[in-house]
């Protein structure tokens, strides 16, 4: 056994008797602790910008539940943002961006040399987490995979369909596939430089790997991944890179090995049954309780916790939501889920 920390053995293929525990989105508006802190740094923006106050809230759920992982308090908008794109944030309705949809504002983009002067703050939250975080929680760094940070930058928001990127994957294919590229290499150097300040295992966050059908799913969502997994790994071969292409649904077989990754981690699409046959004999999974269930609570996510646990517990496994905690949660049902997992066995 390499470690004592649970994640780090999960992700190397061990099989452990209590699976270990982190959320998605675990510091957030369900916490009035988070709440607290983000009205002190202002905005969303300011307090992903300030590493006293976002290593504050990536500690708070792990000092309010004790997780085994602690994810690095950022967001997947702010590499666009590094390399020259405007970002802001409209209250009630979600993230705007400058738009990239031809070769010229392409051509405007920073390179990506450049991004370290916009997210060295992210990397000073890193080394603070790494000295503040307790000896046996996993850091957990991340970036968003090349084709969902995509879809912000050809939109300029979140969309239902991902449409404008679609659109501009049939029209214009050298300015879509570009900017892909653009992407692809900055997230490996801003991985790299999470890592190299303390992060231990990254995550890529493919939250819209679905929309992508046929031949476009493994051009745009897994060979993007795939080569930034091999770049990262060629430099940092014992650092456990976990890949979430949400919505994959039947594609999920076969993922750990086209994308190279330790770990896949499953949306709610999919059932745990399933998953443990078709998808975990390729290695460790992470997942997938449906989110819903920390706000309704009750016997419903007490079983649906237990049967997900059973169902995995014949193979590596780490304990997740299928998708990110939404605000309307209530942090007692989080503390249940906990529970379950730890004592249910
Ligand atoms: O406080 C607030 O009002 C802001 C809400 C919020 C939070 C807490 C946003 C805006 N981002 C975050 C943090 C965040 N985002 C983390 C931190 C670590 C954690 O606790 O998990 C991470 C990993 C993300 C990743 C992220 N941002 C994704 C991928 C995962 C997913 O949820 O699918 C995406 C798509 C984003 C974009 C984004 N940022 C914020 C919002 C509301 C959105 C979604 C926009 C949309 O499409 O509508």
């Amino acid at each position: 056994m390499s470690t004592q920390k649970t994640i780090l053995r999960a992700l190397a293929g061990e099989t452990l008797p209590t699976p270990p525990i982190w959320m998605m989105r675990q510091a957030g508006r369900y916490l009035p602790e988070y709440k607290a802190t983000r009205a002190q740094a202002g905005d969303f923006l300011s307090l992903c910008y300030n590493p006293e106050l976002a290593a504050e809230v990536t500690l708070q759920p792990i000092r309010r539940y004790g997780f085994d992982a602690a994810i690095l308090f950022a967001d997947i908008l702010l590499l666009p943002q590094a390399l020259g794109a405007d970002l802001w944030f409209v209250t009630g309705e979600g993230p705007r961006l400058s738009t990239i949809t031809t070769a010229d504002e392409l051509k405007a983009l920073k390179p990506v040399s450049a991004i370290h002067d916009t997210l060295s703050p992210i990397y000073e939250t890193v080394k603070i987490l790494s000295r503040e975080l307790p000896s046996e929680t996993t850091l957990i760094g991340f970036a968003g995979a090349p084709w969902t940070v995509a879809t912000y930058m050809i939109a300029g928001k979140g969309t239902p369909d991902q449409g404008p990127a679609h659109a501009l994957k049939e029209t214009d294919k050298a300015v879509f596939e570009g900017l892909l590229d653009i992407i692809t290499e900055g997230t490996i150097d801003y991985l790299s430089m999470q890592i190299e300040a303390g992060a231990e295992v990254v995550k890529l966050f493919d939250s819209w790997a679905g929309s992508l059908k046929g031949d476009d799913f493994l051009n745009y969502s897994i060979k993007p991944m795939a080569r930034i997994v091999a770049a990262l790994k060629a430099k940092y071969p014992t650092t456990p890179i976990i890949a979430f292409p949400r919505g994959a649904g039947e594609k999920y077989v076969g993922l750990h090995a086209a994308i190279g990754a330790d770990c896949i981690a499953l949306d709610d699409g999919v059932t745990a049954d399933w998953a443990a046959d078709n998808v975990q004999t390729g290695g460790c999974v992470q997942g997938n309780l449906k989110s819903s269930h920390m706000v309704t609570g009750g016997d419903a996510l007490v079983s649906e916790t237990r049967r997900i646990v059973d169902a995995l517990q014949n193979g590596p496994h780490i304990f997740n939501l299928g998708h990110g905690i939404t605000p309307d949660a209530d942090p007692e049902n989080v503390q249940l889920m906990i529970d379950t997992v730890r004592k249910g066995q």
